[in-house]
C-alpha cells in the first residue's frame, strides 16, 4: 500500500495573507478535512492488510514527518498539535477495535451484539428494568402434546389411571400435612426441608406443577399456581444449592409456563434466574455450588476436592438458562452457560473423560474422579439435550456428547462375568466396579442419542442402552423389596447387588423408571412396561404409608424401614415418567419437548422460530 509522502500538518502558503483569526479557522477546517480523508483511507486499508492497524500506528503515525514550523504563535501551533494528537489517538483506537472485530469469529460477534442488546434491555431507555417489569411481549404458543389422549390399550389405560391415583395421593398428603414446606414427612405427617433450598419454600409445589398439568389435575394445578403467585418469594437471606434450585425451581417454573401459558411462571422463573447470576462471579465464570440469594455471596461445598465446583452442578444449567434468555430477551443467561462450555473446551481431558471437580478460581481440574452417576451424571445428559433442544443445530454440543460417550465406553463401561453391562467409576486411574442408581439414567440418555450417533453407531448404542436398562432392572429384581439400592457392585463375587450398608437405601429415585420410559418409546418392547409396573407394585407395597410415599432404608430387608421423606422429585420425575410409560407417544412427544434432568419438559427451540435470533 502506498504511504502518503507528507501529512497535512503544515499550513499551505497561499493562505497566509488572510487575517489571523479567520486564517486559523480556515486552517483548522482544511486540516480536519484532509485528516478525515486520510483516516477514511487508512480505515479502508485494514480490509486489505493482515495487520494494518499495527502498520498504521507503528509506521504511518510514528514515522510521519514532524510538523513544520508555521507563522502562527507557538501556543496556537501547540494547541493544533494536541488536537491532532487526540484525534489520531481516537482513530488509532477505533482502528484497533475495528480490526479486533474483524478478526473475531462470527459467534463471538453475535455474543457482543447480544451483550449490547442485553444492556439496552436491562437498563432500557430511561427506565431500569426490574424482574417484574420490562419483560418483552412474547406470543405464547403451546407446543404440541402438553396433555395426551387416553391410550387405546385398556391395560395401559388402567395402569395409567392407577399412577394418576398415586400422584393424587402424594399431592393430597403434601397439601394436608406440609403445604408450603419443601417436602413432606409422610410418616410423621409434617413438613420437611433439606439444606439444599435454604429458607426457600415450596419445592414440592413447584416441582409438581407440570406433572399436575400433564395428568390433567387442573384444580390442583390452579391451587399450586395461586401459591406460586402469592407466596413464592426469593428475597430472603437463604443459602441455596444453585444446581438444585435451577433444576427444580427454575425448571419447574419454565415448564409450568410452557404448558399453561401463565405469565406468573415466566416472571418468577426470570426473577429467580436473575437471583442466581451472582453465582457466576468467579475468575473463570464457573459458578459456585452454593449461593446466598440476598448477599449474592457464593462458595463451594466444603467437602469438594480443593474448593472445586462439581461437574454435574455447573454442567446442568444449560437448558434452563437458554430458555431464560429466550423468555426474557436477556442474553446474559445464555452467555453464562456458553462460557462454561468455553472453559471446558480449553482443558485437557484425561483419556477424553471429564473429572468431577473443577476449581472455579484456577480453571484447573481437581481430583481425577470420573462418574456418569453422582457428581457427573447430568453434565453428559445436558450436552445431548442442548443439541436436541436447539433443534439439532448446536453442533458443538453434539460433538461434545458423542466424544464423551466414546470415552465413557472405552474407559468406564464393562461387562460382568454374568453378562451384565455396567458403568463403573474412575478414581485416579483405577476403576471402581460400582454403579449408582443415579447412573441408571444413562440407559435412557444413550437411547435418546442413538438416532443421531455418528457413523453406523445407532444400532450399537440402542443395544448398549438396552443392556444398561437390563442391568438396572436386575439391581431391583435382586432385592427383597424389588426396589433398587442406591449403589450396586460388581466385585467380591456379587453382581448388581449393594454390599455396603450405606448403599442399600432407596429414596424414591426416578432414574431406572426414566430409562424404561425412553426404552419403551424407542422400542415398544412390552418388557419395559412390565418392569415399570413391577416398580409400581413395589412402591405401593413398601413405600406407601398413611401420609404419602416414603423412601426405605434397606431394600434387602424383609419389611421396610421408612426414612420418612417424600422427595419432591418423586412427584416431578418418578410419577411423571411412570405415567408417560403408559401413555401414547404423542404425549409430550420427543420431537417437540426435552426433559430437563428433573423431568421438567422444555420445548425444542425450532430452527424457524423467530425468537431463536435472541440466542
Ligand atoms: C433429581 O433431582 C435429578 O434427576 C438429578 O439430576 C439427580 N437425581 C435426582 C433424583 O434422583
Amino acid at each position: 500500500m502506498p504511504v502518503p509522502s507528507s501529512l497535512p500538518f503544515t499550513v499551505p502558503s497561499s493562505r497566509k495573507s488572510v487575517s489571523a483569526t479567520s486564517f486559523r479557522l480556515t486552517e483548522k477546517f482544511i486540516l480536519l478535512l484532509i485528516f478525515s480523508a486520510f483516516i477514511t483511507f487508512c480505515f479502508g486499508a485494514i480490509f486489505f492488510l493482515p495487520d494494518s492497524s499495527k502498520l498504521l500506528s507503528g509506521v504511518l503515525f510514528r514515522s510521519a514527518p514532524a510538523p513544520e514550523p508555521d507563522s502562527r504563535t507557538g501556543t496556537d501551533a501547540e494547541e493544533d498539535v494536541k488536537i491532532l494528537a487526540k484525534i489520531r489517538r481516537d482513530h488509532e483506537q477505533a482502528l484497533l477495535e475495528a480490526k479486533d472485530r474483524l478478526q473475531k469469529r462470527p459467534e463471538d460477534i453475535k455474543q457482543d451484539i447480544m451483550s449490547e442488546k442485553d444492556q439496552v434491555l436491562r437498563d432500557g431507555p430511561g427506565r431500569k428494568a426490574s424482574s417484574d417489569q420490562g419483560l418483552p411481549d412474547i406470543q405464547y404458543l403451546r407446543p404440541p402434546g402438553a396433555t395426551g389422549r387416553e391410550p387405546a390399550d385398556p391395560d395401559a389405560l388402567e395402569k395409567r389411571a392407577k399412577i394418576k391415583e398415586m400422584m393424587q395421593f402424594s399431592w393430597d398428603n403434601y397439601k394436608r400435612y406440609a403445604w408450603g414446606a419443601n417436602e413432606l414427612r409422610p410418616v410423621s405427617k409434617q413438613g420437611h426441608s433439606s439444606n439444599l433450598f435454604g429458607s426457600l419454600k415450596g419445592a414440592t409445589i413447584v416441582d409438581a406443577l407440570d406433572t399436575l398439568y400433564m395428568m390433567e389435575m387442573y384444580e390442583e394445578f390452579e391451587a399450586a399456581a395461586e401459591w406460586v403467585e402469592k407466596n413464592l418469594d426469593f428475597n430472603m437471606n437463604a443459602e441455596i444449592s444453585v444446581f438444585e434450585v435451577n433444576i427444580r425451581f427454575v425448571g419447574g417454573l419454565l415448564s409450568a409456563y410452557y404448558l399453561s401459558g401463565k405469565e406468573v411462571f415466566r416472571r418468577k422463573a426470570i426473577e429467580l434466574g436473575e437471583k442466581l447470576l451472582p453465582a457466576f462471579k468467579t475468575p473463570t465464570g464457573i459458578p459456585w455450588a452454593l449461593l446466598n440469594l440476598k448477599s449474592g455471596v457464593g462458595r463451594n461445598w466444603p467437602w469438594a476436592s480443593g474448593g472445586s465446583s462439581i461437574l454435574a452442578e455447573y454442567g446442568t444449567l444449560h437448558l434452563e438458562f437458554v430458555h431464560l434468555s429466550k423468555l426474557s430477551g436477556k442474553a446474559v443467561f445464555a452467555e453464562k452457560v456458553m462460557n462454561i462450555r468455553k472453559v471446558l473446551n480449553r482443558l485437557d481431558k484425561p483419556q477424553g473423560l471429564y473429572p468431577n471437580y473443577l476449581n472455579p478460581n484456577s480453571g484447573q481440574w481437581g481430583q481425577h474422579h470420573v462418574s456418569v452417576g453422582g457428581l457427573g451424571d447430568s453434565f453428559y445428559e445436558y450436552l445431548l439435550k442442548a443439541w436436541i433442544m436447539s433443534d439439532k443445530s448446536d453442533d458443538e454440543a453434539r460433538k461434545l456428547y458423542y466424544d464423551a460417550l466414546k470415552a465413557i465406553e472405552a474407559g468406564l463401561i464393562r461387562r460382568s462375568g454374568g453378562g451384565l453391562t455396567y458403568i463403573a467409576e474412575w478414581k485416579g486411574g483405577l476403576l471402581e466396579h460400582k454403579m449408582g442408581h443415579l447412573t441408571c439414567f444413562a440407559g435412557g440418555m444413550i437411547a435418546l442419542g442413538a438416532d443421531g450417533a455418528p457413523g453406523d453407531q445407532t444400532g450399537h448404542q440402542m443395544e448398549l442402552a438396552a443392556e444398561i436398562a437390563r442391568t438396572c432392572h436386575e439391581s431391583y429384581a435382586r432385592t427383597n423389596l424389588k426396589l433398587g439400592p442406591e449403589a450396586f457392585r460388581f466385585d467380591g463375587g456379587v453382581e448388581a447387588i449393594a454390599t455396603r450398608q450405606n448403599e442399600k437405601y432407596f429414596i424414591l429415585r426416578p432414574e431406572v423408571i426414566e430409562t424404561y420410559m425412553y426404552m419403551w418409546r424407542f422400542t415398544h418392547d412390552p418388557k419395559y412396561r412390565q418392569w415399570g409396573w413391577e416398580a409400581v407394585q413395589a412402591l405401593e407395597q413398601h413405600c406407601r404409608v398413611d401420609g404419602g410415599y416414603s423412601g426405605v432404608r434397606d431394600v434387602y430387608s424383609n419389611s421396610p424401614n421408612h426414612d420418612d421423606v417424600q422427595q419432591s422429585f418423586y412427584l416431578a420425575e418418578t410419577l411423571k415418567y411412570l405415567y408417560l410409560l403408559f401413555s401414547d407417544d404423542s404425549h409430550l412427544p420427543f420431537e417437540h419437548w426435552v426433559f430437563n434432568t428433573e423431568a421438567h419438559p422444555l420445548p425444542v427451540i425450532k430452527r424457524e422460530s423467530s425468537d431463536r435470533d435472541q440466542l
